[in-house]
């Protein structure tokens, strides 16, 4: 017990003053696991098929809040990247996501093809720059590429695909706009990751540019942005919509 103690807490006490990556290690463990509350109680407010979606987004901050406990504690006790701690959570929250898209998407009639779809792209995409990012570093750009490849994919889906086209047809203007709402995550938010990625040292388009140090730091925010931001506005349709419904 006490073992546990001094391992776990006293670690904790060494954050240092400027360590700033550090900080958004702690800050987004915190913030995972109060986003997971508030999706989970906030489910009773909302009507239907918007039950789903929040319970979807309360596993992804879930799944993601596990994570970061562990990154910070490696960030802390090592100064390393917690690369496959990262990669772990993408693995498990991208596909999630690509539910919560699809639970959307469906409302546009979008078949089930659609999610396997985008899955296959993700895991396209974050394979590629798990590899990039370690068995392959110093052909990080070459991985980064074909990495980008399932990022365009699942960009396309959304912009140009079959549910593009039939979202046109809805009248509901609430999941218009949560349809507006994913498709601009998707191209700003998720681009995110890709600058963080250019930061990794070997041979990083952005290695003059940005310290290796920020590449967590650019993919700490984007976690936040990508998983409680896309949640909270899914939620505020959802309030909106389960009012409209109810009036
Ligand atoms: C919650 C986590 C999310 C939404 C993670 C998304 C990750 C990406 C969109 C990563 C994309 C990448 C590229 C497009 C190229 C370089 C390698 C990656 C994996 C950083």
């Amino acid at each position: 017990m006490n073992l546990l103690f001094t391992s776990h807490f006293l670690f904790a006490a060494n954050l240092s003053a400027n360590d700033y990556v550090g900080f958004t290690f702690f800050i987004g463990y915190m913030a995972m696991f109060a986003a997971s509350v508030f999706f989970f109680f906030e489910r009773q407010q909302v009507e239907g098929k918007w039950k789903t979606s929040l319970l979807i987004a309360g596993l992804i901050t879930m799944i993601a809040s596990v994570h970061y406990w562990y990154m910070r504690d490696l960030w802390l006790s090592t100064g390393q990247s917690p690369t496959q701690f990262r990669y772990i959570d993408w693995i498990l929250t991208v596909p999630l996501m690509c539910v919560e898209f699809y639970l959307i998407l469906k409302a546009f009639g979008a078949k089930i093809g659609l999610l396997w779809k985008m899955i296959g792209y993700s895991v396209l995409m974050l394979v590629a720059g798990y590899l990039g990012e370690t068995a392959f570093r110093s052909n990080s750009v070459l991985w980064g590429i074909i990495s980008t490849v399932g990022y365009v994919g699942i960009l396309y889906e959304v912009w140009m695909g079959s549910a593009r086209k039939l979202a046109g047809n809805s009248d509901d203007p609430n999941l218009k706009a949560a349809f507006s709402a994913l498709s601009w995550f998707v191209l700003v938010g998720w681009a995110i990751y890709p600058i963080g990625y250019m930061a990794i040292e070997t041979d990083g388009w952005l290695r003059g540019v940005l310290d290796v140090r920020n590449m967590d730091l650019i993919y700490n925010i984007g976690d936040a942005v990508n998983k409680i931001g896309f949640g909270l506005v899914i939620y505020s349709l959802a309030i909106k919509s389960s009012a409209a419904k109810a009036a």
